[in-house]
């Protein structure tokens, strides 16, 4: 196994700010803490550990001292807008009440005119990025969706585009019936939505990596290995993406940690290639744990940055099951603590992800705010209008300014950065903004 940086010098104990020794009151929980203190990775036996413990405060703890050490004191936001352009979908999903079949009452496309102006109007409000996805529509062809990123590129250039889950790439590489060769295919389409704008991808569609929950909760949907593919050859191009989990419905949280662990080894792989492109010797299969501040693991990377080939996962996004109005709504969904513990879970587990997102319209701005304490750094942005789940609200429109981010992140104690798509750090004047570090390659993957 090798690190990112040297192991943090910190004890378990230094970042257990409220709560003495993290691994005090569970003894189960002392080899994970000295783990942890040296930077090591978790197992999935730990990881059962960490859930099974009713000391959720000491995980909470050890979650934070990893943020710490990754993020300092700092939590980021974006300025963003969110926008499905469809909610027609071939799948049946039990726990989605976004989609509608065609015809439907509620059933709706937009037009490429409405996105065009969407775009813009987020642009003139001073979004950096356009968050995308929608159902998989069975008559729309695949060139509206490059038409879709032309215009958008066209009247807001410098809005990044973040769009298309892994289940709709996979669509496309379908209706624009791309070779037989399944992975050219994809990085075919890939290539193509790049060419016509294409920034990043979303976490969306992964739901949790098991075959038992995929044919109960999502069949007809892909499999893991289908998502993960749909990654590599997005990483592969050079595009930066993120993982979601969605849980908290009829998976068991030893499905959740085997989740984790298919998307951290995934991405061993891809650091792996990295640091082997950059002449690192890592062996294939080599764990690479990131412990080190931000300017020292694999930073931000566009398809046309030259010298800087491979993309990697940014952040794992864990999205609790929401049940309301789906045809899993008899389910009660987790809990606040479960919530946050499943958070901190992810950050101690996923050691080479480098951003943890509590996604605010999911776990609310409140729990999102707390959750900056147990291991989450980032929580998202303004978000305007999200159709795809609500919370406390029956409207779409579901805004938020970023101050009402900045004071969240501040009343946590913790200094709220401006981020674009890919982590760099905003500089803003009202609705003017730029990137205040250019995009470069990162200095090496270190280990000892
Ligand atoms: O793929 C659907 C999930 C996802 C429900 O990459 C539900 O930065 C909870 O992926 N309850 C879309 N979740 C959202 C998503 C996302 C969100 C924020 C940031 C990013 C990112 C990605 O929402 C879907 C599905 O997994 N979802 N229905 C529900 N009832």
């Amino acid at each position: 196994m090798h690190t990112a940086t040297s192991p943090a010098r910190t004890s378990a104990t230094s970042g257990a700010r409220r709560h003495g020794t993290p691994a005090a009151s569970d003894p189960n929980l002392a080899s994970i803490a000295r783990k942890v203190a040296n930077g090591r990775r978790l197992s999935i036996e730990d990881g059962a550990a960490l859930y099974a413990t009713p000391d959720t405060w000491s995980v909470c703890a050890l979650a934070d001292l990893v943020r710490r050490r990754m993020h300092g004191d700092i939590a980021y936001y974006n300025v963003n807008r969110h926008l499905n352009y469809s909610n027609v979908c071939a799948l049946s999903c039990t726990f989605c009440s976004f989609y509608r079949k065609a015809g439907q009452d509620g059933a709706y496309e937009h037009s490429i005119d409405q996105i065009r102006e969407e775009a813009a109007a987020a642009a003139a409000a001073g979004a950096t990025e356009i968050h995308i996805v929608g159902g998989l529509h069975p008559h729309l062809p695949f060139d509206y969706y490059t038409e879709m990123l032309r215009a958008i590129t066209a009247v807001a250039p410098r809005l990044h585009i973040k769009a298309f889950t892994a289940v709709e790439i996979v669509h496309f590489a379908r209706i624009s019936k791309r070779g037989r060769d399944k992975y050219e295919g994809l990085k075919a389409v890939l290539r193509d939505l790049v060419a016509a704008g294409l920034g990043s991808l979303p976490g969306g569609g992964a739901e949790v990596f098991d075959d038992r929950v995929h044919d109960r909760a999502f069949k007809g949907k892909i499999r893991a290995g289908t998502w993960l593919d749909v990654h590599r050859a997005a990483h592969e191009l050079g595009l930066n993406t993120n993982a979601t989990m969605l849980y908290g419905h009829i998976e068991s949280r030893a499905e959740r940690i085997r989740h984790m662990d298919i998307l951290r080894r995934q991405q061993d792989r891809t650091l792996g290639e990295w640091a082997r492109d950059s002449g690192i010797g890592l062996q294939s299969g080599d764990a690479v744990v990131l412990t080190g501040p931000p300017e020292l693991y694999p930073g931000p990377r566009l398809p046309e940055a030259g010298r800087c080939r491979r993309g990697f996962f940014q952040a794992i996004i864990p999205l609790p099951f929401i049940p309301d109005d789906s045809s899993l709504q008899h389910l009660p969904g987790p809990t606040g603590l479960e919530n946050l513990r499943t958070i901190a879970v992810a950050r101690l587990m996923l050691d080479n992800f480098p951003h943890v997102k509590a996604f605010w319209i999911m776990q609310t701005l409140e729990l999102a705010q707390f959750m900056l304490l147990n291991g989450a750094d980032d929580i998202d942005g303004t978000v305007v209008w999200y159709d795809i789940t609500k919370v406390g609200t029956t409207s779409t429109h579901q805004e938020t300014t970023a101050w009402d981010l900045q004071r969240a992140i501040r009343e946590a104690g913790l200094r709220p950065v401006e981020r674009d798509t890919l982590y760099r750090p905003i500089d803003r004047d009202g609705n003017t903004w730029r990137v205040s570090t250019p995009a470069e390659c990162p200095a090496q993957l270190r280990h000892p």
